[in-house]
């Protein structure tokens, strides 16, 4: 029988590799319209290592995902991810928090918003009709390790329409919850 290597591992950093593995770099200045008080520099916020096998996005197929969220803070509010609902409101998704210390903000269509805490080992599931964002409440790197359907897609729209309730702000140690004028 011939035995194969896998087409994505992890090197001794913990970071995927692999041909068919894709890195995206997100810089400050792609995120700094969901901050209160936006910072004027433009450091590197997070970054998305993506990985499937799967040629198409087909109904069945699967992506799997490591987002490393940089501890980046803007006037005290914590570095947060873009945030959204799969454009496929039937698309679940897990994810893994293997660093670090955050939230993970899920909100309803109904613009309802709680949030779980992520630290290393816990396992979230996201269910396909509520909008998911990561947020870095500490002060080292926060990983997340992902996995969804191929064919959810990102509806990034429909959160800048309604945006989270709330805004998550640390003062010293103690994290704080602002709810939006909205
Ligand atoms: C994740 C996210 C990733 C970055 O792979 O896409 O953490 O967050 P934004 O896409 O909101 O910027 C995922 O939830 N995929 O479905
Ligand atoms: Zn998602």
């Amino acid at each position: 029988m011939e035995v194969r290597n896998a087409s994505c591992t992890l090197d001794r950093f913990g970071l995927p590799q692999g041909k068919k593995v894709l890195k995206t770099v997100r810089e400050y200045r792609e995120t700094a319209y969901l901050y209160e008080n936006p910072r004027t520099d433009n450091p590197l916020v997070y970054e998305v290592y993506t990985f499937t096998e799967a040629e198409d996005q087909k109904a069945g197929s699967l992506c799997w995902g490591l987002t490393i969220l940089k501890p980046v803070y803007s006037a005290g509010e914590c570095n947060m991810t873009k945030g959204h609902f799969h454009r496929n409101r039937e698309c679940a998704e897990f994810y893994l928090c293997t660093k670090g210390q955050g939230l993970l903000l899920l909100m309803d269509e109904s613009g309802k918003t709680w949030a779980e805490e992520m630290k290393p080992g816990s396992l979230h599931y996201i269910h396909g009709d509520h909008a998911h964002r990561s947020i870095n409440t500490g002060n080292e790197d926060l990983w997340i390790s992902a996995c969804w359907p191929s064919d959810a897609g990102h509806d990034y729209a429909a959160v800048e329409e309604r945006e989270f309730r709330y805004r998550v702000k640390k003062h010293g140690d103690e994290i704080i919850f602002e709810e939006r004028n909205i």
